[in-house]
């Protein structure tokens, strides 16, 4: 029987010391979030580093067993600190990052950086090589792993090989700035099955396949585009990622009610200047400005959790944040009324829902995202259907539902406060019919619509057809 095999840059895992000793639990994340769904008690094999050298031998254990309780089976990869730091901060998280979200300035080219991407992508491979069966299927996820299929291939791996990027993919002009361009997307080449989440990603790929690689013949098909490369068909594919309808729905029905004294503008993000941070409060400052009949009667709550990413721009970017907060507080704040509540850390699951549910607007602002799940998981708490959904113009959720949301240009400081406004003014039987629109569109294309259709398009199989694990 075929198994799968998930490849990740990082385990779903977080670690985190309590006195002498260290917990272990699933982590944030939208790739995880996804994921994780998808797979439960799937006993897919899922590769990736755990965070941490020292505590990976330690709590080898522990992983493991926290794994299995998912029905997984973790297994964790060693890296050193200089592959940590050139092949995680540097590569993936210094160039591709920044310059696939359009960050181009943040985006530090040293070939250092390509020469540990390299070795940690093959690294990854020869522990593929170590435990893969001759029917495995394999799963990889994110840009962490462009050349891993041609080392597998080097390696006499020949199983079917599957890749799904969770980010956008960059048009020429940004695409063609990296140095390494070229093996970058004959890497690419080297999976049987490439996904992206929008047509408009798909379309900025085959543009940089068309300008760069030669002797190659691109059949644009629907659904699924066919690639003729050295004797071999790729298949390129457009599946939007989604999340569990059922669970938020149901748990929405369980969540505790919110103290409220004014309607609720939600935003759940990672701190990262991807998600539109700084621009969200402008915005909400501007909007406090212009509409003052709105004073004392909303609140901004917004959430920020810790990125585990270590570059300077995040420290900056949270010092800039804190301080347009404080700057808002204390411009428009009362004894009895804070504008912004805004929660430095990872909210527990269960406030959560309970914010999904009873928040009268939830704001994406992302600059740039491959999909946003927020704004899904948001529509799929939101059972009385009396919420707003925000999304920004540039989140790939807005290609998908952008009938049943105010879509928002971040950068467009004033036209996002009226769209504020309208948000927080529109009509009961309005509001309703376009909650209603989106929770229908995401009951329907939900997670497992997702990984069924990318599975059965990658591999002929479903996930139901992978074995289940036994309790
Ligand atoms: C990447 C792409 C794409 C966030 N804060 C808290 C919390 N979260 C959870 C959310 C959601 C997830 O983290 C974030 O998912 P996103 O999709 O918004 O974003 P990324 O992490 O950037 O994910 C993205 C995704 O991959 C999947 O392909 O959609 O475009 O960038 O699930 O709920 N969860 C809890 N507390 C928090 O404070 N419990």
């Amino acid at each position: 029987m075929e198994r799968l095999i998930v490849v990740s840059a990082i385990l779903p895992i977080h670690l985190k010391k309590e006195g002498k000793d260290y917990t272990v639990s699933i982590s944030p994340g939208g790739l995880v979030t996804a994921l994780r769904q998808a797979l439960y008690k799937r006993k897919a094999i899922w590769i990736g580093w755990a965070g941490t050298e020292k505590l990976t031998k330690q709590l080898k254990e522990k992983i493991i067993s926290e794994g299995t309780k998912e029905g997984f089976i973790l297994y964790p990869v060693s890296l050193s600190d200089e592959e940590r730091e050139n092949f995680f901060d540097g590569f993936s998280n210094g160039i591709i990052w920044p310059l696939f979200h359009t960050f181009q300035a943040y985006a530090r080219f040293q070939p250092e950086y390509w020469e540990a991407y390299k070795k940690v992508n093959k690294k990854f491979a020869t522990a593929i090589k170590g435990l893969v069966h001759k029917d495995d299927l394999i799963w990889v996820h994110d840009y962490h792993f462009f050349l891993l299929p041609g080392y597998l291939k080097k390696l006499n791996v020949k199983n079917k090989t599957a890749f799904f990027l969770h980010i956008p993919f960059p048009n020429p002009e940004l695409f063609f700035k990296i140095p390494w361009r070229i093996d970058i997307l004959r890497g690419l080449l080297d999976y049987d099955l490439i996904g992206f989440h929008t047509y408009i990603d798909r379309k900025n790929f085959l543009d940089c396949i068309n300008e760069l690689i030669e002797d190659i013949d691109i059949k644009v098909k629907e659904p699924i585009t066919e690639i003729s490369y050295k004797g071999r068909k790729i298949k390129i594919g457009v599946f939007p990622i989604s999340i569990d309808f059922d669970k938020y729905n149901s748990l929405a029905k369980e969540a505790k009610p919110l103290k409220k004294n004014g309607k609720i503008i939600l935003g759940i993000d990672r701190l990262d200047y991807t998600k539109g941070l700084i621009d969200k409060l402008k915005a909400y400052r501007y909007f406090l400005e212009k509409y003052p009949e709105f004073h004392c009667k909303v609140k901004l709550v917004q959430a920020v959790a810790p990125n585990i990413k270590k570059l300077p721009e995040y420290d900056q970017l949270k010092v800039e944040f804190e301080h347009l907060v404080s700057d808002i507080n204390g411009r428009f704040g009362t004894e009895r009324w804070t504008p912004v509540h805004y929660i430095a850390r990872r909210i527990e699951f269960g406030k959560l829902i309970s914010y999904y549910r009873y928040s009268d607007v939830c704001w994406v602002n992302s600059i740039k995202d491959g999909m946003n799940l927020v704004g899904k998981e948001y529509a799929a708490s939101n059972i009385d259907e009396n919420g707003v959904l925000l999304l920004s113009e540039f989140a790939g959720a807005a290609t998908e539902i952008h009938d049943y949301s105010i879509l928002v240009n971040p950068y467009d400081i004033e036209g996002t406060a009226f769209s504020l406004y309208k948000a927080l003014s529109m009509e009961e039987k309005e509001k309703r019919r376009m909650m209603k629109g989106l929770r229908e569109h995401i009951r329907k294309y939900n997670i497992n619509w997702w990984s069924n259709t990318y599975l059965e398009t990658a591999f002929g199989r479903k996930i139901e057809d992978f074995p289940i694990l036994e309790d």
